[in-house]
């Protein structure tokens, strides 16, 4: 008999944005073949556990029927592209969503496996003739992650990605990106040679065709000049760290065939989810719903479903965990917040809860050290009446929790960071700022709720009493605590 395999599938679903009709048999399989639990991911797609080998292939099919695939969710590939989800942002903001497919469909490697092995089962494709000029025979030394921003906000956190793009807009007319090369969170605990670390922005490229083609670039360079001998290495910001930023720029742009241009001015000013009703100016509404860590609550899932059918808006997965309902016309708003009452929601929630982020952890990661997004929630509930206790509760300080320092969880770009150390151990993180820009920093090493608890009142104490004017949690724990 052979042993009761269960996975985890995670889709493909370039800048997150799917139909009504995607999102019925995303439910509808999440049942069949699931565990019921839909997992919205810090990548803008989702994820379903629990589906036993013999399920993978009717599962694969079942999103094959509406133009869903899992290709290159995982792998040592360009992952799903992220971007920048509030339609509010620009008027142009599907211009550069679309980005976001291009940019993912030109990366994807070339062999038909995936079609032949799940889908028809038949062999369609002759492997000698499956020539693939980006991943060639050997794919890439490491996963590969890309975003894309719409300034002023970071809600992809576009500078923890292999490349990060960042959309350079003048009235209302997208003039091309800043790039940026080498973001990775993930550190291993005792191993002094890995470390986060923010992309670095190399220049600016306009033009449909050479953003395409610099990308791609970049990814072949990463391909050839990646370590490929020590998989913690591997990563492209040790390649960038390694031939050096601008020996790494000229080899892009010698594989390229021009220069980039100097980097554009940008401003990031927020990076969490604007919830409820927005108004977008092609007069359409969209609603952001707070879905804690990703993981959609069962009266969530039956207020979705029920939308769903009646398929008056598009479902969109943010940076950040949470969810958007889409190109709403104003006459179909009314239906929504009724059934918005029906299924209860709507709850009031703390500004801390909206900013918090958290991983998987356990119990499906087979890496997590300590509690993540089974945890947080909690920890959150019990860091509310301190935030009170200092008339804080309407600072919205980023909280974010993983279950080790891998990162998924993006805890090192976080006011307030967790990172599992072991059961109900975690390192204290702090000095990043708010919107992504700056890493945060080991503050105390493997405290438990406790010693988490007394930390913080003793931090935000301090930080009410000498924080500067419009001073951030981040920026005062910075300036005080590692300066
Ligand atoms: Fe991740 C591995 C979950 C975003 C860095 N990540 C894993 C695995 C697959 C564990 C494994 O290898 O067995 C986790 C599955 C747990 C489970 O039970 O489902 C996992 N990662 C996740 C998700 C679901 C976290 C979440 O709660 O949302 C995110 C899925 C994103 C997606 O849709 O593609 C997720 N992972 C991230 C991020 C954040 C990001 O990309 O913005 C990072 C840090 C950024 C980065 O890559 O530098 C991240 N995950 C990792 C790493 C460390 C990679 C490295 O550079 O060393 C691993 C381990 C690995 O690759 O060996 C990992
Ligand atoms: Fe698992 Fe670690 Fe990623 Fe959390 S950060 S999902 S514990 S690999």
């Amino acid at each position: 008999l052979d042993k009761l395999y269960s996975f985890m599938i995670r889709l493909r679903i370039p800048a997150g944005t799917i139909n009504a009709k995607q999102w019925q048999t995303l439910h509808e399989t999440s049942e069949q073949y699931g565990t019921g639990v839909l997992k919205i991911t810090t990548r803008q797609t989702v994820q379903l556990h629990g589906i036993l080998k013999h399920q993978l292939r009717p599962t694969l099919q079942s999103f094959d029927t509406v133009k869903l695939d899992s290709i290159a969710a995982c792998g040592d590939v360009n992952r799903n592209v992220i971007a920048t989800s509030h339609p509010s942002v620009s008027k142009i903001h599907a211009e550069v969503h679309a980005y976001a497919d291009k940019l993912s469909t030109h990366l994807l490697p070339k062999t038909q496996g995936y079609y032949e092995i799940f889908i028809d089962g038949e062999k369609i494709y002759d492997r000698v003739k499956e020539v693939d000029p980006l991943y060639e025979n050997r794919y890439l030394p490491r996963k590969f992650k890309i975003a894309i921003a719409i300034p002023p906000t970071n809600d992809v956190d576009v500078f923890a990605n292999d490349i990060g793009l960042i959309a350079i807009i003048e009235n209302d007319k997208l003039l091309g990106f800043n790039i940026a090369i080498g973001g990775g969170l993930s550190t291993t605990h005792g191993n002094p040679n890995t470390y986060a670390r923010l992309a670095t922005v190399i220049g600016f490229v306009s033009g449909e065709e050479n953003i395409l083609k610099a990308c791609y670039e970049v990814l072949t360079v990463q391909r050839d000049y990646g370590n490929r001998s020590d998989r913690k290495l591997s990563r492209l910001k040790y390649t960038v760290d390694k031939l050096t930023v601008e020996g790494f720029k000229a080899e892009l742009e010698k594989r390229i065939g021009f220069q980039l241009e100097p980097a554009r001015p940008y401003t990031f000013t927020e990076r969490g989810d604007r919830y409820g009703w927005q108004l977008v100016s092609n007069g359409t509404w969209y609603y952001t719903l707070f879905v804690e860590h990703g993981v959609v609550k069962p009266n969530q899932k039956a207020f979705l479903h029920e939308l769903s059918l009646l398929d008056i808006c598009n479902f969109t997965f943010s940076g950040n965990q949470n969810l958007l309902l889409g190109e709403i016309s104003a006459e179909n708003k009314d239906t929504i917040i009724a059934l918005i009452e029906k299924h209860g929601v709507e709850k009031e929630i703390s500004e801390l809860r909206k900013n918090s982020m958290a991983c998987v952890a356990l119990p499906t990661c087979p890496l997590a050290l300590a509690e993540a997004q089974r945890y947080l929630p909690e920890l959150v509930t019990k860091i509310e009446p301190i935030l009170e206790k200092y008339a804080l509760q309407d600072d919205e300080i980023t909280i974010r929790m993983t279950g080790c320092p891998n990162g998924c969880g993006r805890p090192y770009v976080s006011e307030l960071g967790f990172v599992g150390t072991g059961p109900g151990h975690y390192n204290l993180m702090l000095g990043g700022d708010r919107y992504g820009t700056r890493l945060n920093k080991i503050y105390k090493e493997k405290v438990n709720e406790t010693q988490i608890l007394e930390e913080v009142d003793v931090l935000f104490d301090k930080y009410v009493k000498e924080r500067l004017p419009k001073e951030t949690f981040g920026d005062f724990s910075h300036r005080t605590l590692f300066n």
